[in-house]
Order: C-alpha cells, then sequence, then structure tokens
C-alpha cells in the first residue's frame, strides 16, 4: 500500500490538502484525482503543489469510523452553542473552548492546533500546525456515506482525520472548513462524529483544534502523539 498526500499553496498561503493510503494501481488516478481537486479550489488557483508518494512499511490499523450524527443549526450562534456543549460534556473548560474557536477564527494554519487543557499550545510550529497524515477511508464507507446522505466529500476526509485522532487518545476535536463556502463544521469526541450547520459564516475562515490532557513540559509524550498523527496508518473500514 501507498499514501499519498497533496499539498497546495500560493505564495506560502495554504490553499489545499489532501491525503490517502492506495494500491499500487490506484497511484496514477489518484494523484490525477489530487492535482485537479488542488487547480480548482475556491481559495484560489496554487503556484506550488507538493505531491508526495511513499510506500507504507508500518502496519496499518482499520477501524469502524465513529458514529456520523448530522445537527442542524440555522445560525452561527445556536451552532457554536450546541459545539460548546459537547466539549463542555468531555470536560473542557469554558475558557479554553473559546481559546480554540479564536485560533479556529484567526484562520490561516496549515495543520491543527493541539491545546491542553490547561489552554497551551503543544504544536512546536503555531503557522504549520499538525497534520494529520497516513489515513484513508475505505471504498464502502465512501459510498455508504455519499449514498444514504449521511454526509458530503468533506466528510469523507473529516472522519478520517476525526477516528484516527480519537483513537489516539485526544479528547475532542473542533475543526471548521478552510473552505470560505463549507459551514457546516464538526466536533468529534469519543462518542460521535458531530456534524454541525452553520459553525460559522460564509467567508469566514477555518481550521482545527485537537484537545489534549498532555502537560506543556512533557515532551516525551507530545512527541509521540505528533509522530503517530502524522506516521501512524489507519484506514477507517
Ligand atoms: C475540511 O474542509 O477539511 C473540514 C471538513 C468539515 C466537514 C464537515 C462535514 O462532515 O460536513
Amino acid at each position: 500500500m501507498y499514501s499519498i498526500k497533496m499539498r497546495a499553496s500560493k505564495n506560502d498561503k495554504h490553499i489545499s490538502g489532501a491525503e490517502t493510503i492506495v494500491k499500487r494501481e490506484e497511484i496514477e488516478s489518484t494523484v490525477n484525482k489530487f492535482i485537479k481537486r488542488a487547480l480548482s479550489h475556491e481559495n484560489g488557483t496554487p503556484n506550488f503543489i507538493n505531491v508526495k508518494i511513499e510506500e507504507i512499511r508500518e502496519t496499518i490499523k482499520y477501524i469502524d469510523p465513529l458514529p456520523i450524527k448530522t445537527i442542524e443549526c440555522n445560525n452561527k450562534e445556536k451552532a457554536r452553542e450546541v459545539a460548546k456543549n459537547i466539549l463542555r460534556n468531555q470536560g473542557i473548560k469554558e475558557n479554553i473552548i473559546e481559546e480554540a474557536f479564536k485560533i479556529i477564527d484567526k484562520g490561516n494554519m496549515r495543520g491543527a492546533s493541539l491545546l491542553n487543557l490547561e489552554g497551551h499550545r503543544l504544536e512546536p510550529n503555531r503557522d504549520r500546525g499538525v497534520r494529520v497524515k497516513c489515513i484513508s477511508t475505505s471504498e464502502e464507507l465512501k459510498e455508504k456515506i455519499l449514498k444514504n446522505n449521511i454526509g458530503t466529500e468533506r466528510t469523507i476526509d473529516a472522519i478520517a482525520i476525526a477516528t484516527k485522532v480519537i483513537d489516539l487518545g485526544i479528547i475532542a476535536e473542533l475543526c471548521l472548513s478552510d473552505n470560505p463556502t463549507y459551514t457546516t463544521g464538526y466536533v468529534a469526541t469519543g462518542d460521535g462524529y458531530y456534524r454541525i450547520t452553520n459553525l460559522k459564516n460564509k467567508g469566514e475562515s477555518g481550521g482545527r483544534v485537537f484537545f489534549v490532557d498532555i502537560n506543556k513540559g512533557d515532551c516525551e509524550n507530545i512527541g509521540r502523539l505528533i509522530r503517530d498523527l502524522e506516521n501512524k496508518p489507519y484506514i477507517i473500514k
């Protein structure tokens, strides 16, 4: 199996990214699909596209997706209240939740922020953040999500990220798309992947925050978590 990663930017500003795990015979078609995606993103036309193809040597972990639930909200205020409630139920304090929304609303992060329960950011580089890599959603799951209207093309990528990070011990994830017109975001916890409509207004920025229970000075566990998020291969069945 091979991991394929695509990252596109314009003058160092992130435009889009994609990530999957495929069989050898699927490499070519997947790379074409990713390049097409990079060139047609509504964030603009990139002047840098990086595609990386690597053989996976580590054992791949196959797991079931988090249960997906959609919560319809008709405005941003209600949507954010729903998201906050889910996060509060995980024991995350109000000020830390507010901090997470601030990070996301500021935008322009390439990866996710790692926020601990005292409000310290643990990612070594704040512009780069941490990127969850080496993940893929099975064809069966993709089909199930789309055919049954459980989610969209964006859900397909996001469910893989959310399921992997929760499996690696992250308490919760808060995510808003960096695509300006995609206003459905989500909160993922061990209980499920909660899609929340209107979590931002059109034109607003996006990003990801992972809430973690690791102390600021615990370099060993921070390092291990980042390595696993980036390199441990997962296929969501
Ligand atoms: C992103 O653009 O990567 C974020 C995707 C959010 C998906 C929410 C959903 O399931 O619709």
